[in-house]
């Protein structure tokens, strides 16, 4: 038999965690013949609803679900970790500037990357959903000196599926059937859905674009702005589609991409595309099953090049804030 892989959730017991962890002990992230032994990280009010998320992750007798432990200190939750979900954050309360937000995340995620860098497993993989997602891996990362820069990431899947999502309806195509789209920078509203590359059911995704005023009016702001639409919906925020897409992003990070596709992610810039280095920004990467790649040699024209600038320009003004704050 196979050895579990280890697998840490963060906010184990907050609404994501909830519509994640089930999926994972199934057998949907790591694939149908790897057990995982789940590790839940909570703070200590959420220990007991963690509790009882577990007590339900056994009532379904995963055969793939080799063990479930829980914890309130991350030396003890990452301890040997394979895979690391950091899913709780801090979110933003009333009247809290950006410094605020950035500062209280800070207190979290730069304890995490430091009990990451002294007890994960030496092949560790890295995914930040918690918001300000780019930063915080960027904050966490920083403070892990020890674990290469390429296994902290940051989630821009659910963007990406949103993506696939609006353009499947607006060709009236299966999104099956479309490829190679882009979410570029950072996972906020200033992010930018590329579909200039994309193969839309054979169709060149520049030829869809070339309507702008529905690209910029309609598609663009659609995906940027589609947690917000969700929760003026649900009254609560994305939390299944958020799972989702971090089940497809870890996934595909380790069992690889389709050949021929591409897919999004937060990964620590080499510099490519005049993203300065160091930056935690969403790019398109492939993966063998061996770590992202960005994809080279895409051409842009003013209005994505514009777009991609605006995007990156607020997450230097992010790293330049927790550089501020001490926090990397
Ligand atoms: P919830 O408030 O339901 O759950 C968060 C959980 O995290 C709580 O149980 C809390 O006790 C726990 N927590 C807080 N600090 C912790 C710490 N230091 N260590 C361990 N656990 C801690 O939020 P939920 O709806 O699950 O969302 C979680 C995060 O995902 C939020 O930051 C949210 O903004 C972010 N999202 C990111 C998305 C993305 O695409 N990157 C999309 C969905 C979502 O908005």
């Amino acid at each position: 038999a196979k050895t579990p892989v280890n697998v840490t959730v963060t906010g184990a017991a907050g609404q994501i965690g909830y519509a994640l962890l089930f999926r994972i002990a199934s057998g949907a992230m790591l694939g149908p013949d790897t057990p995982v032994r789940l590790r839940l990280l909570e703070i200590p009010q959420g220990v007991k609803a963690a509790e009882g998320t577990a007590m339900e992750l056994a009532d379904c007798a995963f055969p793939l679900l080799a063990g479930i432990d829980i914890h309130d200190d991350p030396r003890a939750g990452f301890d040997g970790a394979n895979v690391a979900l950091l899913v709780g954050a801090r979110p933003r309360g009333p009247g809290m500037e950006r410094a605020d937000l950035l500062e209280a995340n800070g207190g979290i995620f730069k304890p995490q990357g430091e009990a990451i860098n002294a007890v994960a497993a030496d092949d560790v993989k890295v995914l930040v959903v918690g918001n300000p997602a780019n930063t915080n891996a960027l904050i966490a990362a920083s403070n892990a000196p020890d674990v290469p820069k390429d296994r902290f990431t940051a989630m821009t899947r659910l963007d990406h599926n949103r993506a696939l999502s609006q353009l499947s309806a607006r060709a009236d195509v299966p999104v099956s059937a479309i490829r190679r789209v882009t979410i570029w920078g950072n996972h906020s509203a200033s992010q930018y859905p590329d579909i200039f590359h994309a193969d839309v059911a054979g169709r060149p995704g520049a030829e869809l674009a070339a309507d702008e005023s529905w690209l910029l009016e309609d598609f663009v702001p659609t995906v940027a702005k589609r947690g917000a639409a969700i929760i003026a919906a649900r009254g609560a925020s994305s939390a299944a589609s958020a799972a989702s897409g971090a089940i497809d992003h870890v996934r595909d990070w380790v069992l690889g991409t389709p050949a021929g596709d591409w897919t999004s992610a937060g990964i620590w810039s080499d510099g490519s595309y005049g993203v300065p280095e160091g930056l935690v920004s969403s790019f398109p990467v492939t993966s063998a099953g061996d770590g992202w790649q960005i994809v080279q040699g895409l051409e842009h024209g003013e209005l994505s090049r514009a777009r991609i600038d605006a995007s990156v320009a607020e997450l230097v003004e992010e790293r330049d804030a927790v550089r501020a704050l001490g926090l990397i």
